[in-house]
Formats: C-alpha cells, sequence, structure tokens
C-alpha cells in the first residue's frame, strides 16, 4: 500500500502568541505517538533569500516595501519542492508562519491592496488546518516586551491583527482559532485534538493549493 501523505498545519497568529512553542509541542506530541512529523518556520533565514530577509527585519538594511514582500514569497516557494516530497514521504509538517503572515504583514502598510500581496502566494500548497493563535494586545504586552526588529511595534501589529481578521473570513481555508490565553498545556491539547483531525482527513486527499 502507498504510504499514506502528511498534513500541511500552520500555526498564524500575533506576536507572543505562544507559535514557535507551540510548534515545538506538536512535533514532539506528533512523534511521540508514531507519526512523522517535522517544523518548519517562514521566514526560513538560513537560504540565500533568507539572509537578504533576516538583514531587513534586523534593519541591517533597507529594502522597498514591494520587493521585500515577492522575497518573503520566493523564499516560501523555493521550499516548496521539499515540502511537497515530505508530504509525499508521510511527513506532517508543521508550519510556524506561513502566506498569510506575508499577507497580513505587507497589506498592513500604507498603499497595499489585499489582493495584489496574495497574488505571489497563488498556487503554494494548501495548508490541511491554520490555526490562528488568538491573543489580546494587552495580553501579549505582558508576555514582554517586543525586541528590536521591523514591525515589533504596537500600531503595527495592531493593523496586522485586522488584516488577519480579514484573511480568516475566507471559508476555503481551514481556519481554527484557538485562545491563546490559556495554559501552555490547554493551548497544545486544544492544538492536538485539531492536528489529528487534520492529519486523519489529509491521508485521503492530495495536496490542495491556495
Ligand atoms: P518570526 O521569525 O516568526 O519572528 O518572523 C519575523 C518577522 O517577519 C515577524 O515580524 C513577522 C514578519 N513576517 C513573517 N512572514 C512575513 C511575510 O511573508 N511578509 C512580511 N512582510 N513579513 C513577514
Amino acid at each position: 500500500m502507498a504510504c499514506k501523505r502528511g498534513a500541511l498545519i500552520v500555526l498564524e497568529g500575533v506576536d507572543k502568541a505562544g507559535k514557535t512553542t507551540q510548534c515545538k509541542k506538536l512535533v514532539q506530541a506528533l512523534e511521540m505517538s508514531g507519526r512523522p512529523a517535522e517544523m518548519m518556520r517562514f521566514p526560513d533565514r538560513t537560504t540565500t533569500i533568507g539572509q537578504l530577509i533576516s538583514a531587513y527585519l534586523e534593519k541591517k538594511s533597507n529594502l522597498e516595501d514591494h520587493t521585500v514582500h515577492l522575497l518573503f514569497s520566493a523564499n516560501r516557494w523555493e521550499l516548496v519542492p521539499l515540502m511537497k516530497k515530505k508530504l509525499e514521504q508521510g511527513i506532517t509538517l508543521v508550519v510556524d508562519r506561513y502566506a498569510f503572515s506575508g499577507v497580513a504583514f505587507t497589506s498592513a502598510k500604507p498603499g497595499f491592496h489585499l489582493d495584489w500581496c496574495k497574488n505571489p502566494e497563488v498556487g503554494l500548497p494548501k495548508p490541511d488546518l491554520v490555526m490562528f493563535l488568538q491573543l489580546n494586545p494587552l495580553e501579549a504586552a505582558k508576555r514582554g516586551q517586543f525586541g528590536e526588529e521591523r514591525y515589533e511595534n504596537s500600531d503595527f501589529q495592531k493593523r496586522v491583527q485586522t488584516r488577519f481578521e480579514e484573511l480568516r473570513k475566507d471559508t476555503t481555508v481551514n481556519w481554527k482559532v484557538i485562545d491563546a490565553s490559556q495554559s501552555v498545556e490547554d493551548v497544545h491539547m486544544n492544538i492536538q485534538d485539531h492536528s489529528l483531525n487534520a492529519i486523519n482527513k489529509a491521508q485521503d486527499t492530495n495536496v490542495g493549493v491556495l
């Protein structure tokens, strides 16, 4: 019997919502239950394109806004062959940010239309599940200060939050909103339930496209 494909699972959310912690815990739990899983994150700062993005985020370089949008997207596209290979091998991918961050962050900048921002993401592998870790900005602020990177300020993050709300109206995407104000363990259990469901459903389907 051919090997069942893995699921493409994405975690999105505002800063400090706990995406990275939860991605790691989910991969660990899946592996322990005998389901092959690996974590990926976007931007992937290890590639040549990723290094350009990293320098931009660290404010070591400036890039024109459309250009950087296309670089973030290119960074996802360059990983597509690897993602497809892993999914075909039956490995579930747990991804820390994806195309939705791409659209939400750039469209939060003045003069950017949602449709223009979505265009370069069209055709990317479609996640079987996108979990949005919801945390109100006051709660997020209690979890620590923003760092020094570009985009790490409250006004911009609020606009990003609004853009995510807009994106979550797209019913062709399997969005689940997770209350990230719960304890790490409770959030994890919630995420695990949704993920197991998505993994079971994904097995008998082909990977879709955005
Ligand atoms: P992280 O490594 O998850 O902290 O993400 C780095 C920053 O980059 C964070 O502020 C979110 C932002 N970001 C992530 N993906 C994209 C994208 O595709 N486009 C834009 N403009 N920003 C992004």
